[in-house]
């Protein structure tokens, strides 16, 4: 076999694993949102841990009824929700694990400073 064609058989063989890969996330990978509200600085009981798969583009929209910094460990996003409105984070769970949602108290002096127990706890299974 010339050597162009081996390698357009290797090029053919590469798109078609991508193809099919790229397919079986497609498939598997959901759009997932989910509405948290605040009270008192805790969520209902049953939304303290939210499940996602590795893939799935994750939502969370916050209400709260005072004003607060949340923040996302692991994919590091910080949000600062006011009572009225609707805070999102949107993010592709791209990274397994378990991933705590923790207030911040005051942003003064850009401290890192948090509760005793995270709010929520996002876990992303492959
Ligand atoms: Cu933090």
């Amino acid at each position: 076999m010339p050597c162009s064609a081996i390698f357009r058989t290797c090029l053919i063989g590469a798109v078609l694993a991508w193809a099919i890969r790229a397919a079986l996330i497609g498939a598997s990978a959901a759009e997932l949102a989910f509405d948290l509200h605040i009270e008192r600085g805790r969520v209902a009981e049953n939304m303290s841990v939210i499940r996602v798969k590795q893939g799935d583009v994750v939502r969370l929209r916050w209400s709260t009824d005072r004003s607060i910094i949340l923040h996302l460990h692991g994919y590091d996003i910080e949000r600062k929700i006011e009572p009225g409105s609707i805070g999102v984070m949107e993010f592709t769970a791209d990274v397994t694990g378990r991933f705590p949602v923790e207030v911040h108290r005051s942003s003064e002096g850009g401290g890192h400073s948090h509760g005793d127990a995270p709010l929520v706890r996002i876990e992303v299974y492959p």
